[in-house]
């Protein structure tokens, strides 16, 4: 029996390790803040490394958010995008993780007069 539960143990530790980061590591995230559609994103520049993903965490109990690349692909589309998501949500940013090394600059589609920023990919 204690072997079972031992075996159970090492089998969620490692299922868990499949979708939490290790413990210390960094996860990468832009923030919208509180009132982030007048102040702009918490970081206006976000370092990753080449294929890390990004979060985009909305706690702005104000006003919903998106963060979206400035330039397209080749079929029109943003690089990279996130929904637009209400206060409290969260969500990945897609694209970001197949970009290339460089520099990309983002906004909010219904803030972008404040809320912009860059990405640079490492
Ligand atoms: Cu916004």
């Amino acid at each position: 029996m204690r072997g079972k539960a031992w075996m159970a143990g090492l089998v969620l530790a490692s299922a868990m390790s499949l979708v939490m980061p290790p413990a210390g590591a960094a996860v990468n995230a832009e923030v919208a803040g509180p009132g982030a559609w007048l102040a702009g994103y918490a970081q206006t520049t976000i370092r990753v490394r080449a294929t890390e993903p990004l979060m985009f965490a909305n706690l702005d109990p104000t006003a919903s958010h998106n963060l979206v690349s400035v330039s397209f692909d080749g079929n029109g589309r943003h690089l990279f995008s996130t929904p637009l998501i209400g206060a409290g949500r969260t969500a990945d940013v897609s694209g970001v993780a197949a970009l290339a090394p460089g520099r990309y600059e983002f906004f909010c589609v219904p803030h972008s007069s404040s809320m912009t920023g860059i990405l640079i990919v490492e």
